[in-house]
């Protein structure tokens, strides 16, 4: 496995835990400022050398421009230029050698929670989900036939384009994985719809990103999830999380403090001869932290990426 973290493009205290943790990839999330235009190689450059010149080698993409994939969801006018531009940033991370790109399909809003406040272990906080809280006419209507035939159309335009320059298309499934969640319907809500979506072109560039707390949410087998994609190849990258109840109410865990038998996990991956990008995914925000950011403080990152080294570690064998 191939350990990063998730990282914001300006160098911040979480640039140089990182370092300190030994984690020496990075999952970038690119500026969102109008300034920075994603078809530009030197924008691009710029990005890539402070995080190189950091000693943090950019890896994985991750998410797909929210200002380009937006319309592309939601399959409005915008969409076949915003296409244009995911197409004309691919050889571009094709010279940086960034080759894999995590990207969902939610369409008009992203990851949901009702909850930013509940208690974890010790009094640490986490986000929580629960359907009967969310309400029911948020949001903007869109049907899951729509979704569909929106990813069909976005697919058959980037995969062809991705494999040219030998990108890996990281699907992430929805989170929440219900639907609808107010007015706007879901597609990547369970196991077999995520293999529906891997196959909708045949590609080796077609994949997924493993977020093990979405499957878990779903109420999937993981270790059979994680099996199936493996066989086909199709596991390019992981979010490493847990989470404790079900897709209508569910919680944040620990990443030692969920349900799953992390452990067994990190060895599936070793025994199914998976060797991706790993990242720790939503941490617990710790005594002396600011909320501000559920999921992506910065103390229970050092936690859950030590926990995983150990994993990682001891499942060498
Ligand atoms: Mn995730």
């Amino acid at each position: 496995m191939i350990i990063t973290d998730y990282l914001r493009s300006d160098p911040s205290v979480q640039w140089t835990y990182a370092k300190q943790m030994g984690v020496d990839h990075a999952v970038i999330r690119l500026p969102e400022d109008k300034e920075f235009d994603c078809t530009n190689p030197s924008h691009w450059r710029l990005v890539y050398e402070r995080f190189s010149n950091y000693g943090l080698v950019p890896t994985v993409l991750e998410p797909m421009p929210n200002a380009l994939h937006d319309s592309i969801k939601a399959g409005d006018a915008q969409r076949d230029a915003c296409i244009d531009q995911v197409i004309r940033m691919f050889p571009i991370m094709d010279r940086l050698n960034i080759r894999t790109v995590c990207l969902n399909f939610m369409a008009h809003v992203g990851w949901s929670r009702t909850s930013h406040q509940l208690q974890e272990r010790g009094g640490a906080i986490v986000t929580g989900f629960r359907l009967q809280d969310y309400p029911a006419d948020a949001g903007q209507a869109i049907s899951e036939a729509e979704l569909w035939a929106n990813l069909s159309y976005f697919l058959e335009a980037v995969v062809p384009e991705a494999e040219k320059h030998n990108i890996r298309l990281a699907l992430h499934p929805d989170d929440p994985p219900v639907s609808p969640l107010g007015k706007v319907s879901r597609i990547l809500t369970s196991l077999q719809a995520m293999q529906r979506a891997v196959h909708l072109v045949p590609s080796d560039h077609l994949g997924v990103t493993m977020c093990q707390g979405t499957f878990t949410a779903m109420g999937e087998n993981l270790e059979e999830a994680i099996a199936a994609f493996a066989r086909e190849n199709k596991l390019f990258f992981v979010h490493f999380r847990d989470v404790a109840g079900d897709k209508t109410d569910f919680r944040e865990t620990f990443h030692d403090n969920g349900p799953t038998d992390m452990a067994r996990i990190i060895r599936l991956y070793r025994e199914l001869g998976i060797s991706v990008p790993i990242r720790v995914d939503h941490v617990p925000t710790l005594a002396g932290e600011s909320n501000d950011i559920p999921g992506y403080a910065t103390l229970g990152r050092l936690f859950a990426v030590g926990y995983l080294k150990g994993l990682l570690d001891g499942a060498r064998v």
